[in-house]
């Protein structure tokens, strides 16, 4: 359904949510809670990151997750808070987290949706002041209603996704996401404490002249992929990498540009997670006019899910760019 209604920029997120509800003369308005729910624990997740300086909740817990990754107190605080707001929501049945191996149960067994979540990715970042973000990616549930979640409603594969989007902690905040229907972003103005409309319709353009990759690990990359970046460099194109998934990502989205996360000896199938970092990126890419891919013949979305935290490689931005990596016919762009 098109997006008839344009709304004025300006409106909060909560009569956006509520306007666009109407639209939708079946939805029941549990999406729509959903949504508030997560935009609510994302200004309390802005207000730690911006208070992080002040109070001992940066640095190390000296704890890892069950990925094996040091945890930051701010990432458990985040990963608190997001919990806790879709538990007092109601309207989700189970989550999945970055920070926890197992489905995080919220004892609402009639809820009708899960979200599956990096409640802050590139936490590495918090202590040098560098921006992070949240990931979520909503699916309505496929186990019966009153049951026991399980591990089936987080494996339904991406085009199942009802809903995505992020919150990026940087100059301004953000909340960006897609219910199928477009991109739209969100900037938080925090002297009122209130989300107001700024992006009403997120376009990415069509071809972009900035690349974001860790070259770090060029010795690693497959041909195509240091073909491809030796092609961008002949065009003199720029270099971005801040090395914080959501901060590249959104740069890129209103540049145009490429994020590319290869294969690599450390991680041989890419280091960002498929349910809760690279799902929705590519759902919100596509709804934008971009591409995401794994390969020349495989597309994000389309990857089959058989893990919680798989991994996946990840080219993602602009679509003629994209296109132009996925060229060169490598069947996968796989480390060689
Ligand atoms: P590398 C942060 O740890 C993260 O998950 C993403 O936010 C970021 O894009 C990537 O890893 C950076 O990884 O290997 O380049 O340091």
């Amino acid at each position: 359904q098109e997006n008839t209604l344009a709304q004025p920029v300006g409106i909060t997120l909560e009569r956006y949510i509520m306007r666009k509800q109407a639209e939708f003369p079946y939805a029941t308005g549990e999406l729509s809670q959903l949504l508030r729910d997560l935009a609510l624990a994302g200004k309390i997740v802005h207000r730690e990151v911006n208070r992080a300086g002040l109070s001992d909740i940066t640095g190390g817990m000296g704890t890892q997750n069950v990925q094996g990754e040091n945890q930051q107190k701010l990432d458990m605080e985040a990963h608190i808070r997001f919990v806790r707001a879709l538990k007092n929501g109601r309207e989700t049945c189970a989550i999945l987290s970055e920070e926890e191996a197992e489905i995080i149960h919220t004892d609402n067994d009639s809820g009708n949706y899960v979200v599956a979540m990096d409640p802050l990715d590139g936490s590495s970042n918090i202590d040098v002041n560098v921006s992070i973000g949240t990931l979520f990616s909503i699916y309505r549930r496929v186990t019966p209603v009153g049951t026991k979640a399980s591990e089936a409603d987080f494996l339904q594969g991406g085009r199942q996704q009802v809903a995505a989007g992020y919150i990026l902690y940087g100059s301004s905040t953000m909340f960006v996401y897609t219910t199928g229907h477009g991109v739209v972003g969100f900037t938080y103005e925090q002297s009122l404490g209130e989300f107001f409309l700024s992006h009403p319709n997120i376009q990415i353009p069509k071809q972009g002249k900035i690349f974001s990759c860790n070259e770090g690990y060029w010795f690693d990359y497959p041909e195509s992929v240091r073909t491809f970046l030796m092609n961008c460099k002949r065009r003199e194109y720029s270099g971005r990498y801040i090395g914080s998934l959501v901060a590249d990502y959104h740069r890129n989205l209103f540049n145009g540009g490429i994020y590319m996360y290869p294969p690599t000896s450390k991680n041989p199938n890419g280091k960002l997670r498929l349910l809760y970092e690279c799902y929705p990126l590519a759902m919100l890419i596509e709804q934008a006019g971009g591409q995401a891919v794994v390969s020349a013949t495989e597309a994000v979305l389309d990857i089959v899910p058989t893990e919680l935290h798989q991994r996946t490689p990840l080219f993602i931005g602009s679509p003629d760019m994209v296109q132009e990596l996925v060229a060169s016919g490598q069947a996968v762009l796989a480390a060689v």
